[in-house]
């Protein structure tokens, strides 16, 4: 074992916006409070740091992706573009740490492997790799809900010979120009990562060919990307605090809400014309803002599924291809739906092969390349993965926990003493565990996972609340009852129930076909509205912070 660092008053790990967030607040509400963040990448910003592939880009509105707390910055920033792109948004992110200076409270290069309660004197003292211990009484969890990256099992991948990624983990000099030049590439995955990758790639035209390996094909719509010019935004800068209460005011924290008539109260024309518009404009209008019972209603939803299945048919030359892309398991905006610029007309370059994994899976790998069922060799120079993330609980399960009577927070089976058995996540408000006290987590499980720095800003206002009543009263230490955590639980996945989307296996439901434990599906995220959520945390501050133990 390492040696051990001074007690600090509050530990962070993860230096992506929740972090930063939670660092800049602990840092003005506890001046004097000593505070630390620990990163295990070089530098800041998260997910906006190590998802660098081509492509990479917000589909959420620029404008309301950012912080609020900073009224200067507002009015000081330049955004270029609707839908930043991922170098725009870390420039962003890097500048906010300049101006607060909160570099000099991080440190970065360092992975946290595991974490035990003392209860002695109340306190956590995490492990880094290399043994180094660090020791706090409050400890914040910022880990991210996308930051466990997975790869598939293909057997024998390891005798692979060309180079092998992950698309979260895109090397930093790689330059698709240069380095894909004369180059068979595959892409495994076509979720929002893959779909933005593929674009990207095929528009290159020196590559030699480019194998799309899909196993569910996944809806996807247009993104219709601007440019802000300087005068626009001059405009917004004036309409700030206007934007920000319209997120408040939704229920996934978007600038867009459902319009309120049901599909079946409305005529076929007047469907297809508000259908149109939201196809027209640009961004989430498309899926959260078309009619309320689009999915909660099994008709509706296949009524509008129909009217994007014909749009991607008009998009896509040989209409085998396009039925391929449709997807055929699961309704329009059942998964979370990825936004394109041009990714359907992909399929209409000849040197573009969709390899459908349904029809033909995996065999293995070969040093040259991958082979399906059918005994197709595809020969591959670069394998880009797509693959997705062990999301949500998997950055909890990357860590070793010894909470309260050294009880583990997650395990992978279902008979373990765990907190969280099999990934299922208990919680109280999506802040705090079990048998975990004086742990708070900023964007955990049970948490609005809509506009995510929406989510963090309010996430991070509870925690500062909770620090204060501890502060205020005296209190070291802190935890949700079991009776709190059961009914917190029990609302989570009341609100889950009629909503298609928990019908349907992807990521938001917990599912990862590449993670043992995951092959069910779960009620990970807060489903309700964010305005629900939000009413909830402060109805619970009001009472007391009835549900929570104090000592
Ligand atoms: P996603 O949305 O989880 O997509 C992962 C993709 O990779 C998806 O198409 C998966 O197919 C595919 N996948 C995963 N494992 C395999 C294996 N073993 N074989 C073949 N294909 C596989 O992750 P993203 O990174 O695209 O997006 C995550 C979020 O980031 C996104 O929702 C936005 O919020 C931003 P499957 O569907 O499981 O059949």
């Amino acid at each position: 074992m390492g040696s051990i660092e001074r007690p600090y008053d509050v530990l962070i790990i993860g230096a992506g916006l929740s972090g930063l967030c939670s660092l800049h607040h602990i840092r003005k509400r506890f001046p004097s409070w000593t505070v630390k963040v620990i990163e295990a990448g070089d530098s800041v910003g998260g997910t906006w740091y190590w998802n660098r592939y081509p492509g990479a880009r917000f589909d959420s509105e620029t404008i309301s992706y950012q912080f609020s707390w900073d009224k200067e910055l507002l009015q000081e920033w330049d955004w270029k573009e609707t839908y930043a792109p991922q170098p725009e948004t870390l420039r962003y992110i890097e500048h906010v740490c300049d101006k607060h200076n909160l570099r000099s409270d991080i440190q970065f290069n360092t992975t946290i492997k595991s974490a035990r309660w003392f209860e002695s004197d109340r306190t956590w003292t995490l492990e880094d790799e290399t043994g180094n211990l660090y020791q706090a009484r409050f400890f914040v969890s910022c880990l991210g809900v996308l930051s466990s990256p997975t790869l598939p099992a293909v057997p024998g991948i390891e005798n692979f010979k060309g180079r092998l990624f992950h698309t979260s983990k895109w090397p930093k000099s790689f330059d698709i120009s240069r380095d894909l030049a004369g180059k068979r590439i595959g892409v495994i995955g076509t979720g929002a990562t893959g779909i933005q990758t593929i674009t990207e790639v095929a528009k290159q035209s020196s590559i030699e060919s480019l194998h799309v390996f899909q196993r569910t094909a996944n809806w996807s719509a247009p993104l219709r990307n601007a440019e802000i010019t300087l005068e626009l935004m001059q405009s917004i800068k004036g309409r700030y605090d206007e934007i920000f209460k319209q997120c408040a005011s939704t229920p996934s924290g978007f600038l867009h809400s459902a319009d309120p008539r049901k599909s079946c109260e409305v005529t076929h024309e007047e469907r297809l014309a508000l259908w149109e518009k939201r196809y027209s404009e640009p961004g989430f209008g498309k899926w959260l803002g078309v009619f309320s019972d689009t999915y909660t209603d099994r008709e509706a939803n296949r009524l509008y599924s129909d009217f994007m299945a014909e749009k991607i048919r008009a998009r896509v030359t040989d209409p085998r291809i396009a039925e391929q892309l449709i997807p055929k398991d699961h309704g329009f905006g059942l998964r979370r739906v990825p936004l394109e610029s041009g990714y359907f007309e992909v399929y209409n370059d000849p040197k573009v092969h969709l390899v459908s994994l349904r029809e033909t899976p995996f065999e293995r790998a070969t040093e040259r390349g991958l082979v399906t069922s059918d005994g197709t060799e595809h020969q591959l120079d670069v394998l880009i993965c797509a693959t997705g993330f062990n999301a949500i609980t998997g950055a909890f399960s990357d860590i070793e926990w010894h909470g309260r009577d050294n009880t583990p927070l997650i395990s992978h089976d279902a008979h373990s003493k765990a907190v969280w058995a099999s990934h299922r996540a208990r919680t109280f408000l999506g802040i705090m565990a079990h048998s975990m006290p004086n742990m708070f987590m900023v964007l955990g499980p049970h948490q609005p996972f809509g506009n995510i720095p929406r989510s963090i800003e309010h996430a991070v206002e509870v925690v500062m609340q909770l620090l204060e009543h501890c502060e205020q009263n005296g209190y070291s230490y802190v935890e949700p009852t079991k009776e709190a955590v059961d009914e917190w639980t029990e609302h989570v996945v009341s609100c889950s129930e009629g909503a298609l989307t928990n019908e349907v296996s992807s990521w938001l439901t917990g599912v990862n076909t590449n993670v043992e434990g995951k092959q069910e599906r779960t009620v990970a995220r807060y489903c309700g509205s964010a305005v629900e959520y939000r009413k909830r945390c402060q109805q619970c501050k009001l009472a007391g912070w009835k549900g929570l133990e104090f000592a």
